[in-house]
């Protein structure tokens, strides 16, 4: 991976807008926020812009008052950073147009899209990238600027990509967790991390909606192909009549896939657009099963054991057509 292009892009602008894909997980919006930290410590005009409600479970991330829902119009920027982002169609509504952009990912499937991008697809997360990303960045400094901060990786910076590494490593657990991961997760310790802090905001502060939607999802669970499919449905009417909302069921697919026997997991969910119903598409898969080629089948895209996609369609046609891919790998 070619650091270079990056870091000068980050050097020589002045004023940044940091963001990330709609409806931001922990990696994303970790990293966008890591960011756009470290670059106010070299005195950049940097800013972060989330149109997107934050999902509350997030809201424990340093600074989030610097989020700005809407984009101040009369500024300029140099420089658009959109961190763990795969596809164009992805992208929040209303960033500025004509403004260069500079894309930091690590989705197998993707879109070309930016005019810089820095993409390393074994990396487990987008934290990770941004790690090593701005240690070149500050190193880069140094070597100009005798005067900056020699210690860069404060906690405030720190944290937001330890909470990026651990949300997509499910806390150092899944495949594309390597020694680098480790040694990335004991320097952000060193930096001041709490890790009880962060795992205990990212997977155990559930709000009782949740509860009763896991509830709800365990019930309605389905097992297809002899065991070896879980497959859940999510009606509107069910996340409403458990006071849950889309947030929610982030991550609740993996209890498919815990199942002894699963290979892989299907959640379908009707997704509220503003103008319509559309329907999304959560898989996790283990050992041949390839999350992100079923997924680029119906438009999407992610990784090889989690991949995701967002249909149109009512829920019964998105149904039948992941039946019948599923009839394609299965059979
Ligand atoms: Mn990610």
């Amino acid at each position: 991976m070619n650091f270079s292009e990056a870091v000068d892009a980050l050097l020589q602008a002045r004023a940044i807008l940091c963001s990330c894909h709609q409806r931001p997980d922990a990696d994303a919006l970790g990293s966008a926020l890591a960011i756009a930290r470290a670059l106010k410590h070299l005195a950049k005009d940097a800013s972060v812009y989330i149109p997107d409600p934050l999902n509350p479970a997030l809201a424990f991330l340093p600074h989030p008052d610097e989020i700005q829902r809407a984009l101040p119009t009369e500024r300029d920027f140099d420089l658009v950073v959109v961190t763990d982002t795969a596809a164009r169609s992805l992208l929040p509504e209303g960033l500025p147009k004509g403004v260069p952009q500079l894309i930091i990912d690590h989705h197998l499937i993707h879109d070309d899209f930016g005019e810089i991008v820095l993409r390393d697809t074994e990396a487990a997360s987008t934290g990770e990238i941004v790690l090593g990303l701005l240690d070149r960045v500050f190193d880069a400094h140094l070597e100009v600027r005798s005067a900056a901060p020699a210690a860069w990786l404060t906690q405030d910076i720190a944290e937001p990509i330890y909470a990026a590494i651990v949300a997509d490593t499910g806390g150092f657990r899944y495949a594309g967790t390597k020694p680098e991961t480790l040694r990335a997760g004991a320097r952000l310790l060193e930096a001041g991390v709490d890790p009880a802090r962060v795992s205990e905001h990212l997977f155990e502060r559930w709000p009782l909606g949740r509860f009763r939607l896991l509830a709800a999802l365990l019930d309605r669970m389905e097992l297809l192909y002899g065991g070896r499919v879980a497959y859940f449905e999510v009606p509107r009417a069910l996340l409403e009549a458990k006071g849950a909302d889309d947030d929610m069921l982030d991550g609740l697919i993996n209890y498919g896939r815990m199942l002894d026997g699963v290979q892989l997991a299907i959640l379908l969910w009707e997704f509220e657009t503003g103008e319509r119903l559309d329907v999304k598409l959560s898989l996790r898969s283990r050992a041949e099963i390839d999350s992100a080629a079923l997924a680029a089948t119906l438009g999407g895209g992610g990784h090889r054991y989690a991949a995701g996609a967002r249909v149109r369609g009512t829920l019964t046609e998105v149904r039948a057509r992941v039946m019948s891919e599923l009839e394609e790998v299965f059979r």
